[in-house]
């Protein structure tokens, strides 16, 4: 017999919650495989693939140090956070790391999918590495250092002094260093989307910017007589003893641009280029075949034998309405120089899929497949987890998820895709319009487990195939869809099988079809999806979709 005080122990225990209760999920592999028509057949040698990076890695910036280039990009509520990838020929790379990897620097909770961290600029200077950047609805602007770009990274120092968000750091020759960023204009608004470019001198010592030191660079826009959209991501390099702006304008929808502007003093004034903008695909038909669109926020480096390319981002619309699941990707271009003027791309011309590389650049030490039609398995045998999982809203991975005997363990958390939590998900971004992915998983055991598949654009948006004990102790597969409200059963049925099960999605452009079953007999879950329900043209935002293991500890009730 069990004390009354001893018993009311054991329920306060198991009352205590989940966590100490929560059952585990089982999953023995991932396989991700693309199968994009505009990849095959690869590219002939001496060309590249345009995107050099596929798949979500928006607002790319690039910095070379010696043979090495090193490039981030904006990673929103994911972690962990900003990107940092390495190349010596601007056309293979490898993924060396994070900016943010240390979940007791970066607070993300609580915040929306694409919101987080925005457009980060990352530059060199004497031996030390800059990042700049902004965390939005969080600590505003700020810089983290590194000596090495694969990390550690300090700790951010937060700049309050900066308003808006993209901040660019420049190293002038004559030792100053400046900062310059997006911000509110001068006055009220002339137009909803009216916004300005401002500079303030920066300490690199410090790693902060002078008090009162600001002033603006551009007021609106390359040409503010047309009103243009959202003036931003500024970037400043100083060439042949002149200062040349890029930034972006447009938005970063299918109105998307660069312009550049041009001074002779560092603080202005800034002419625009008559030529601008340098580059858009906003004036090609969007019915054009095998587009690649909403081109813009490009950063310029140049190879050790002087040549100038730019990086920039780009989508790639599945049909004419301009859908696109795979989030906003990098592209690599060279630039033109025209009396003095940096071009990246004519007026109405079409980005090319496979121009000719860079010459003379050495192999990528480790290059992974980051373009084409590649593959990509995860068995859980490593020792850790790749680098290319991500989770929501930040927090220690490692309090719901580990790795042990080649199999990846998931502790269910009550946190649902829904929510602005963080749900016991780990997600790769889907990198191609036609893709396949399978997952294989133990059948869950437990009462309240739900385990499976997420394909997840954000909060509300996303689809799960997801497996769990009925009463009966029978074996349901059940896919659901969140598009823009609660999660609504969309099928289900009941397995058979016995072993484990492959839960799996192929990607056809405007379908996702789902099935389950035995692995390689998994069998379709009911008609296929509509894609364009986890698209940025339907959700909003300026993420892309991330696919992988999903475990919920399902409450009573709960759908
Ligand atoms: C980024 C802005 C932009 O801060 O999109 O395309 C915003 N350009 O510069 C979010 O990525």
């Amino acid at each position: 017999m069990i004390r009354p005080r001893l018993a009311a122990a054991l329920w306060l225990l198991a009352a205590a919650g989940p966590a100490l209760a929560a059952p585990e999920a089982v999953f023995e592999a991932f396989e991700y495989q693309g199968a994009d028509p505009v990849f095959e057949p690869p590219p002939p040698p001496g060309r590249y693939q345009n995107p050099i990076i596929a798949g979500y890695h928006p607002d790319p910036s690039i910095v070379r140090v010696g043979a090495d280039f090193y490039m981030v990009h904006s990673s929103f509520a994911h972690f962990p956070a900003l990107p940092v990838y390495h190349s010596r020929n601007l056309v293979d790379w490898r993924l060396i790391g994070h900016v943010f990897d240390d979940p007791e620097r970066l607070d993300l909770a609580g915040l929306g999918t694409s919101r987080g961290l925005f457009a980060p600029t990352i530059r060199h200077h004497e031996g030390r590495f800059y990042v700049v950047g902004t965390v939005v609805d969080g600590g505003g602007n700020f810089v983290v250092t590194a000596e090495d770009p694969a990390g550690p990274w300090s700790a951010p120092v937060w700049l309050p002094e900066v308003d808006g968000i993209d901040p660019d750091l420049f190293f002038d020759d004559d030792g100053r260093a400046w900062l310059t960023h997006n911000g509110p204009p001068p006055g009220e608004p002339r137009w909803p989307t009216h916004r300005a470019i401002w500079q303030w001198a920066f300490d690199p010592e410090a790693l902060r910017v002078l008090p009162g030191s600001a002033e603006l660079l551009v007021d609106g826009g390359s040409r503010p007589e047309d009103e243009p959209a959202w003036v931003e991501g500024p970037h400043l390099y100083k060439i042949d003893g002149r200062y040349y702006l890029l930034c972006a304008e447009g938005g970063t929808e299918e109105n998307h641009s660069e312009v550049v502007f041009r001074a002779d003093h560092v603080r202005g004034p800034y002419h625009p280029y008559p030529g601008n903008p340098i580059l858009t695909q906003r004036d090609l038909p969007p019915d054009r075949p095998a587009p690649i669109a909403n081109t813009g926020h490009a950063d310029l480096v140049q190879t050790p034998a002087g040549e100038w390319w730019a990086v920039f981002l780009g989508v790639r619309p599945y049909d004419a309405a301009g859908h696109f699941n795979t989030g906003r990707e990098t592209f690599l271009l060279p630039v033109q120089w025209l009396d003095g003027w940096p071009r990246i791309v004519a007026p109405a011309t079409p980005v090319p899929w496979r121009p000719p590389a860079p010459r003379g650049l050495p192999a990528t030490p480790g290059a992974e497949a980051t373009t084409g039609n590649f593959r990509w398995r995860d068995d859980f045998d490593g020792p850790r987890l790749s680098g290319h999982w991500v989770w929501l809203r930040g927090g220690d991975a490692r309090d719901w998820a580990r790795l042990a005997d080649g199999r990846l363990i998931l502790r269910a958390r009550a946190d649902r895709l829904d929510g602005r939590g963080r749900p016991a998900f780990l997600g790769r971004r889907q990198a191609h319009t036609r893709f396949s992915a399978r997952l294989t998983l133990r059948p869950p055991a437990a009462p309240g487990l739900r385990a499976g598949l997420a394909v997840y654009y954000d909060e509300g948006h996303h689809d799960v195939l997801g497996l769990r004990r009925l009463a009966d102790g029978r074996l349901e597969a059940r896919l659901e869809r969140a598009d823009g409200g609660p999660p609504r059963m969309v099928a289900r049925r009941v397995l058979a099988a016995t072993g484990p099960i492959e839960l799996a999605v192929d990607g056809r452009g405007r379908e996702l079809a789902y099935a389950a079953g035995a692995p390689g007999r998994a069998e379709p879950l009911g008609a296929p999806l509509d894609a364009r329900a986890l698209s940025t043209v339907h959700a909003g935002g300026f993420v892309g979709v991330i696919l992988g293991p999903y475990a919920h500890l399902e409450t009573e009730g709960a759908p």
